[in-house]
C-alpha cells in the first residue's frame, strides 16, 4: 500500500496551525499506480471530501484528496482512505435474485423486474398504491432520489416513501423547517475559519467528520484559537478537546439547552434590535427558560451548576459562533424541541447569515440532503409545501400530470408508519433501496418478523449480501459509488458531481437505471402520453432537478454537469443572482417562512400537532424566523429495579453503519473487529467486571452478549456501537438494536436509538447492578 499518512494509528494527522484560510494538505491512498484519475467525492459521510478516484486497468487502485476542493483542501479520513476496497470485494453481488421454495437462487433482470412489475399492477388493481412502499437511503444519488421521487408520487401515487433519512436526519430537516420556514443549512464551513466559538450538541465530530474535525484542530493549534463547549454524555474525542465539556444524562437536553439560554438571557447579551425586527416569539421562550435555573438542571441532567455557567459565560461572550447538532440531539429525547433551541440560542444573540456563524443542524450520511430536497422521503421535491395547493400544482405542471395524481391529502407516511403498515398487511410490496434495515432499525426482532411475513413482497437493492437481503424474495444488485455518475450534497450545501470510473461488477445496475427500467415496463405516462420519466441517463435527471428546484430556495437551475466537473464543487442555491453558488443563506436576514414560500406550516414542538394553513395565515411572519420554546419532558423508557441501566448507542471511527463497506477494508476492520459495551470504572468495580469480560445485556426486547470496555462514560450509562451486525458473525447475538425501542420525536418522527433501560449480567452469572441514585433522579423535576 502506497499512503501518505497513516490514518489508522493517526486518525487526523499532522497540523497546520492557521487563522483565516486553511492550508492544503493531500492526503492519498493507492495500491497500485494508477494510468487515470477520476473526479469524485468521498461517500462515507456529510462532509463530502473533495477526491480523485485512481484508476488502473478498470479497477479501483486508490483515492487521493483534492487540494483546492472548498471542503476538505486535499485531506481524507481513515474511511474516505480505505473503504473504497469494497467495491472491489470478492463477494458483490452480480446477478438479480430471486426466492423460491425457501432459497435465493440467480435470475435474470427481466425475470427479477417482471415479477415486481406483476406484483405492482394487482395491488394498484386492487388497493390502488397505497399497497406499495419505498424505503430508501441516504446515499444514492441526487439523480436516483428525483427519478424515484416521481415514480412513487406521480407514477404510482403512493404517500408511503420515506429514506432511512428518516433514522438520520428527519430531525435536521424539522428543526430547520420549524425555525427558518425551510430545510437548507445557514452556514459554511468557512465559517469554522475564523469563529471565536464553537458549540457541538450530541455530535462527536471527532470521529464521525474526521475531516471536519481536522479543520477545528488546526483553528486549536494556531492563532486565536476557537473556545469549545460539547454537551455529549460520553468522554469522546471531540469532548476530550472541550473548553467546557457538559455530560447530561441521556434525554436530558431540553434541560442544559434551556438553561444555557436562560443564563444568556439573564446576562443581558442578546440583540434585541435583531429579536425585534427579524424574529417572533421571543416573550415565550423567556417565559419557559427563565425557570430553568443552574440549581435545576444540574438536578435533573447531572451537569453541574458551575460548568453550565462556564458554558453560558462563552455563549454569551461571544462574537461569532458556529454550532453542530447531530445525534445526541437527534436520536435522543425532545430531538427537533432540543435542536430548535439551538436555532434560538443563535437567533437572540443575531449570530446567523455572516462569517464566522453558523448553524449546522448536520447531516450524517453523505446524500442526505438529496433525499430530502428530492422528494424521495416524505417531502415534495424542492422543499415545496405538502400543504399548499400552488406548490404541489406546481409540480403536477412541471411532471405535466393531473394535481390529484400527487398525493396530498394527508401527511406523508414515515418510515416507522410504513413499517407499522407492512407489519399490519396494508403494506404488500415493500422496495428498500441502499440501506439495511435488519440492523439500523430499532427491535430487530420485530423488524425481522415484518420482513418475513408471507403476504409481504420484500425488494432488497444493494451491492452485498446484507442481513436484510438475507430475508429478501427479490434482491436487484446494485452499482455503487465509482461505477455510476451522479451528484451528491454535503451539510454546507456543497454539491458535487461523482464521476463513473469504472464498470459494476457481473450484471449489477445503478439504481438509476433500475427504477428508470421499472418506470418503463410499469408504463408510466404524462398528460399527453409521453413516458413520465423523460430521461434516460443521469444528466438528462440532473436537467429535470434543475427546472424542478429553480425559484426554490435549494436552486441548482445554475449548475451543469460541466460547470461541476470544471471547480471542486459548488453550494446552492446556484442561479442568476448567484452564479457560482451562496456562502451563507439569510445574509439579509429574512427567512423562508412567508406563508406562499414556506416549506411548513409547522408544527407544536411537545405534541407533533400541524399548524393549519388557516392558523399560519393569520399570524404568517413574512420572512421573520420562528423562536419556539419547549419544556421537559422525561424519557419515554426509564430505569427501573428490572433493568436498572440506560443504554445509548452509536458510532467508533473506523466503521460506517452496518458495515457493508468498511468491514470489508482490513485496515478499518481490523482497527475495530468487534462490538463492545462501554461502561464507567465506577460501574464495572462495582459489578466486578474487568475489560475484555463477556456481559449478557438484555432490554425488555433482547438480548445481546458483547465484551467490556471500561471508561469515558457517566456512571449508570452504558454504551454498545451499532455497526456489528451478522453477515460476518452469524454466532453471536451483538446487534445494538436487538435492544433498542421502538419510539420517536413527535416532530421529525426519527426514532429514539439514544436511550434503552437495560439489565446485564456476566455471561453464564446472575444479574449485576442495582438502581443507581443518579438515574432514580429522571423522574423527579
Ligand atoms: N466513523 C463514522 N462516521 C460517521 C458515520 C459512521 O457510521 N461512522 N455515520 C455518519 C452518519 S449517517 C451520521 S448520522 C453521523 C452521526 O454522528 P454523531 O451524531 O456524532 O454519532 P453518534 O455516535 O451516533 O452520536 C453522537 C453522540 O451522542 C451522544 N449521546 C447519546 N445520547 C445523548 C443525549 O441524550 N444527549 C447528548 N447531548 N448526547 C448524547 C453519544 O455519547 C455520542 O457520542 O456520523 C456520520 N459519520
Ligand atoms: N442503535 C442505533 N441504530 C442506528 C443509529 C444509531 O446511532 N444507533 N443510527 C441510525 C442512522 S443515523 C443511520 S444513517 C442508519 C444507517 O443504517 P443503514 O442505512 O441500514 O446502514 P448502511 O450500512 O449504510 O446501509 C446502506 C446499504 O446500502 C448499500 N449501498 C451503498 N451504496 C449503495 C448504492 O449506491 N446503491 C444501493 N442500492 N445500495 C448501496 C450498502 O451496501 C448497505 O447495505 O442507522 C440508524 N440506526
Ligand atoms: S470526513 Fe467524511 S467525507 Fe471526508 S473522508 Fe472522512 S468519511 Fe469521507
Ligand atoms: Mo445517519
Amino acid at each position: 500500500m502506497i499512503q501518505s499518512r497513516n490514518s489508522i494509528t493517526d486518525i487526523w494527522g499532522e497540523r497546520h496551525p492557521y487563522y483565516g484560510e486553511w492550508p492544503a494538505r493531500v492526503d492519498q491512498s493507492l495500491t497500485a499506480e494508477p494510468d487515470h484519475w477520476v473526479k469524485s467525492a468521498c461517500v462515507l459521510c456529510s462532509n463530502g471530501c473533495g477526491l480523485d478516484i485512481a484508476v488502473k486497468d478498470g479497477c479501483i487502485v486508490g483515492v487521493r484528496g483534492r487540494a483546492e476542493d472548498r471542503v476538505n483542501h486535499g485531506r481524507l479520513g481513515p474511511k474516505g482512505l480505505h473503504a473504497w476496497m469494497a467495491n472491489n470485494s470478492k463477494d458483490r453481488l452480480t446477478k438479480p435474485l430471486i426466492r423460491k421454495n425457501g432459497a435465493l437462487v440467480e435470475a435474470t433482470w427481466d425475470e427479477a423486474m417482471e415479477m415486481i412489475v406483476e406484483k405492482s399492477k394487482e395491488i394498484i388493481v386492487e388497493q390502488t398504491g397505497l399497497g406499495i412502499g419505498f424505503y430508501t437511503s441516504g446515499q444514492l444519488f441526487l439523480e436516483e432520489y428525483y427519478t424515484l421521487g416521481i415514480i412513487g408520487k406521480a407514477g404510482i401515487g403512493t404517500p408511503h416513501m420515506d429514506g432511512n433519512t428518516r433514522l438520520c436526519t428527519a430531525t435536521s430537516a424539522a428543526a430547520l423547517k420549524e425555525s427558518f420556514g425551510s430545510d437548507g443549512q445557514p452556514g459554511s464551513y468557512t465559517d469554522l475559519d475564523t469563529t471565536d466559538t464553537i458549540l457541538h450538541c450530541g455530535h462527536n465530530i471527532a470521529s464521525q467528520q474526521t475531516v471536519l474535525w481536522t479543520r477545528i484542530l488546526d483553528r486549536l493549534a494556531g492563532p486565536n484559537p476557537p473556545k469549545l463547549i460539547v454537551i455529549d454524555p460520553r468522554k469522546t474525542f471531540t469532548a476530550e478537546k472541550a473548553t467546557v465539556h457538559l455530560a447530561p444524562r441521556v434525554g436530558t437536553n431540553i434541560p442544559v439547552i434551556n438553561g444555557l439560554l436562560n443564563l444568556i438571557i439573564q446576562s443581558g447579551n442578546i440583540n434585541t434590535d435583531f429579536i425585534s425586527r427579524h424574529t417572533v416569539g421571543y416573550d415565550d421562550l423567556v417565559k419557559v427558560v427563565s425557570k430553568w435555573t443552574p440549581e435545576k438542571v444540574e438536578h435533573l441532567s447531572g451537569v453541574p451548576a458551575f460548568k453550565l455557567k462556564e458554558a453560558a459565560d462563552l455563549l454569551a461572550q461571544t462574537k461569532t459562533l458556529v454550532s453542530t447538532v447531530l445525534q445526541g440531539f437527534y436520536q435522543s429525547m425532545q430531538a427537533t424541541a432540543a435542536s430548535v433551541q439551538v436555532n434560538n440560542l443563535h437567533l437572540i444573540r443575531g449570530m446567523i447569515g455572516r462569517d464566522g456563524c453558523g448553524i449546522y443542524q448536520m447531516n450524517g450520511q453523505p446524500t442526505a440532503q438529496n433525499t430530502r430536497e428530492c422528494g424521495a422521503d416524505g417531502d415534495l421535491p424542492a422543499f415545496r409545501n405538502w400543504s399548499n395547493k400552488q406548490h404541489v400544482a406546481e409540480l403536477a405542471k412541471i411532471w405535466n400530470i393531473e394535481t390529484d395524481k400527487i398525493p396530498h391529502w394527508a401527511p406523508p407516511t414515515h418510515a416507522m408508519q410504513i413499517w407499522r403498515y407492512a407489519e399490519q398487511g396494508s403494506i404488500r410490496l415493500l422496495w428498500i433501496s441502499g440501506t439495511n434495515p435488519a440492523v439500523s432499525l430499532p427491535e430487530l426482532a420485530r423488524v425481522r418478523k415484518i420482513l418475513d411475513k408471507e403476504d409481504l413482497l420484500v425488494i432488497v437493492q444493494d451491492a452485498f449480501m446484507t442481513e436484510t437481503c438475507q430475508h429478501a424474495d427479490i434482491v436487484l444488485p446494485a452499482a455503487i459509488w465509482g461505477e455510476k455518475t451522479g451528484c451528491f450534497t454535503n451539510v454546507d450545501r456543497t454539491v458535487h458531481l461523482s464521476n463513473k470510473a469504472v464498470n459494476p461488477p457481473g450484471d449489477a445496475r445503478s439504481d438509476l437505471d433500475i427504477f428508470i427500467d421499472y418506470a418503463r415496463r410499469m408504463d408510466f405516462k404524462d398528460k399527453d402520453g409521453n413516458p413520465l420519466i423523460k430521461w434516460n441517463d443521469a444528466e438528462g435527471a440532473f436537467e429535470g432537478w434543475k427546472e424542478c428546484s429553480k425559484g426554490r430556495p435549494c436552486d441548482y437551475s445554475g449548475m451543469s454537469y460541466k460547470k461541476l466537473n470544471i471547480g471542486s464543487g459548488i453550494q446552492w442555491p446556484c442561479n442568476d443572482e448567484y452564479p457560482d453558488g451562496a456562502k451563507h443563506l439569510y445574509t439579509d436576514h429574512t427567512f423562508n417562512t412567508a406563508k406562499d414560500y414556506c416549506e411548513t406550516y409547522g408544527h407544536d414542538l411537545d405534541t407533533g400537532a400541524a399548524v393549519t394553513e388557516e392558523e399560519y395565515k393569520v399570524l404568517d411572519p413574512k420572512g421573520k424566523a420562528f423562536i419556539k420554546p419547549s419544556d421537559y419532558t422525561p424519557p419515554h423508557e426509564l430505569p427501573d429495579e428490572e433493568y436498572p441501566f440506560m443504554l445509548t448507542t452509536g458510532r467508533v471511527v473506523y466503521h460506517f453503519h452496518t458495515r457493508t463497506k468498511t468491514g470489508r477494508s482490513k485496515q478499518l476492520n481490523d482497527a475495530a473487529p468487534d462490538a463492545f459495551i462501554q461502561m464507567s470504572e465506577e460501574d464495572a468495580a462495582e459489578l466486578g467486571v474487568a475489560e475484555g469480560d463477556m456481559v449478557e445485556v438484555e432490554s425488555r426486547r433482547g438480548k445481546v452478549t458483547e465484551p467490556v470496555k471500561i471508561g469515558g462514560i457517566e456512571p449508570g450509562l452504558l454504551f454498545i456501537p451499532f455497526h456489528y451486525g451478522y453477515w460476518d458473525n452469524p454466532g453471536r447475538s451483538r446487534a445494538a438494536n436487538e435492544l433498542t425501542i421502538t419510539e420517536w420525536d413527535p416532530v421529525s418522527k426519527q426514532p429514539h436509538f439514544k436511550y434503552s433501560a437495560v439489565k446485564i449480567k456476566k455471561a453464564g452469572q446472575g444479574v449485576l447492578g442495582k438502581i443507581r441514585s443518579a438515574i432514580s433522579q429522571f423522574t423527579k423535576q
